[in-house]
């Protein structure tokens, strides 16, 4: 009996997702990533193995310069401290003159080249050592749509400084939450052979939820919770809903890499690879989401925020209907409103939707009046 109830059940909730008549496709593994899938349906779909003789250019990109990082850094950047050693991406800090700073190193990034949104992203290194050493893994928005820094975030999967040799950091950066504020979010774990072994550092980014990993174990979380910040725009709190991309450097001194030892170069930055994983949708995702549950009125004017919807894969998007027509899609559990008429009420459902066209029951209707 209880299965025959389950079949119904099925059976109604497939009826009720309205099933698309493509056959499944399989998301295919990037050609040169040395482990094409991770269970629980992940599929590498880029990375770098840093297996070739030079940097490969049609991957990364080199800032030079001497700009200090905004963090008063010392080192100019150049194109010369970054090699391929090994199957390892090797940057090296060296203390030099060089264009009026005195010492230099390399600063890699991904930018327009490796972009992303969402996913599980893996790297595998080993870091430098010594005062003043300020090693980084981290990501920052292509397109900055949010606006300049911190506005459109920043993720810093890894961060590590030799005067503080035992522990790894990370953190994120956003409008609400940055460290010009003191109010930026992070978290620290130890590693005691940080230095002298590889390590893989990896997030797991998902809508509304950046996870933060060393070797597997888990030690940051960071969440949109919407009730918490119904003061704010959705993305002065969390604008992880964009493509970033990566950075790896390694700055000398500054605001968080502290006093310089001399004595210590030169040092390197060890990178195995850089691999990002996306999940397979089309071949896991079974569920529909959860009813949108707790519509309700944001502090922020012209505002509302409700729970967010639960499902097997995570929702992509929520639909925002307007006295029942479609009005407008929300990356995360609040919208905000502001093409409506002033003073006027209207009834506001909303639905949520998976990565695969899922779509959960409408909800309550919350009846709303546009000020
Ligand atoms: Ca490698
Ligand atoms: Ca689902």
């Amino acid at each position: 009996m209880k299965k025959l109830l389950s079949l119904i059940l099925l059976l109604f909730i497939v009826a009720g997702c309205e099933p698309s008549e493509e056959p499944v496709v399989p998301l295919q593994p990037a050609q040169d990533c040395d482990e094409a899938t991770l269970e629980g349906g992940w599929v590498c779909v880029w990375a770098d193995e840093f297996n070739g003789e030079t940097i490969d250019e049609t991957k990364w990109n080199f800032e030079v310069n001497g700009y200090g990082g905004g963090n008063n850094e010392l080192q100019y950047y150049t194109r010369e401290n970054a090699e391929i050693v090994d199957g390892k991406l090797v940057i090296t800090a060296k203390k030099e003159s060089y264009l009026g700073k005195d010492y230099t190193s390399s600063r890699l990034t991904t930018k327009y080249k490796g972009d992303f949104t969402y996913g599980r992203f893996i790297i595998r290194a080993k870091l430098p050592s010594g005062a003043g050493t300020w090693p980084a893994i981290w990501m920052m928005p292509t397109m900055s749509l949010y606006g300049g820094w911190p506005k459109s975030g920043e993720i810093d999967i890894m961060e590590h400084v030799g005067r503080d040799p035992d522990n790894v950091f990370s953190t994120i950066h956003t409008e609400k939450f940055n460290h010009n504020l003191g109010t930026q979010i992070g978290y620290d774990i130890t590693i005691p052979t940080a230095e002298t072994e590889f390590h893989e550092y990896e997030i797991i980014w998902n809508p509304g939820e950046i996870l933060t990993f060393v070797d597997g174990v888990q030690f940051a979380t960071f969440r949109y919770t919407a009730a918490f910040n119904q003061d704010v725009l959705y993305h002065a709190a969390f604008p992880f809903d964009q493509d970033f991309f990566f950075i790896l450097n390694l700055a000398i001194g500054g605001g968080l890499g502290g006093a310089v030892d001399d004595s210590i170069f030169p040092q390197a930055f060890e990178i195995d690879y850089v691999r990002v994983y996306k999940y397979d949708y089309q071949s896991i995702d079974q569920e529909v989401p959860s009813k949108v549950e707790d519509l309700q009125i944001a502090q922020l004017k012209n505002t509302i925020f409700w729970d967010p919807s639960k499902d097997d894969y995570g929702v992509e998007k929520y639909a925002i209907y307007v006295d029942d027509e479609l009005y407008d899609f929300a990356n995360l559990n609040q919208y905000t409103f502001d093409r409506l008429e002033e003073g006027k009420t209207y009834q506001i459902k909303v639905q949520a939707i998976d990565f695969v066209g899922n779509v959960s029951e409408i909800s309550q209707i919350l009846s709303f009046t546009y000020l």
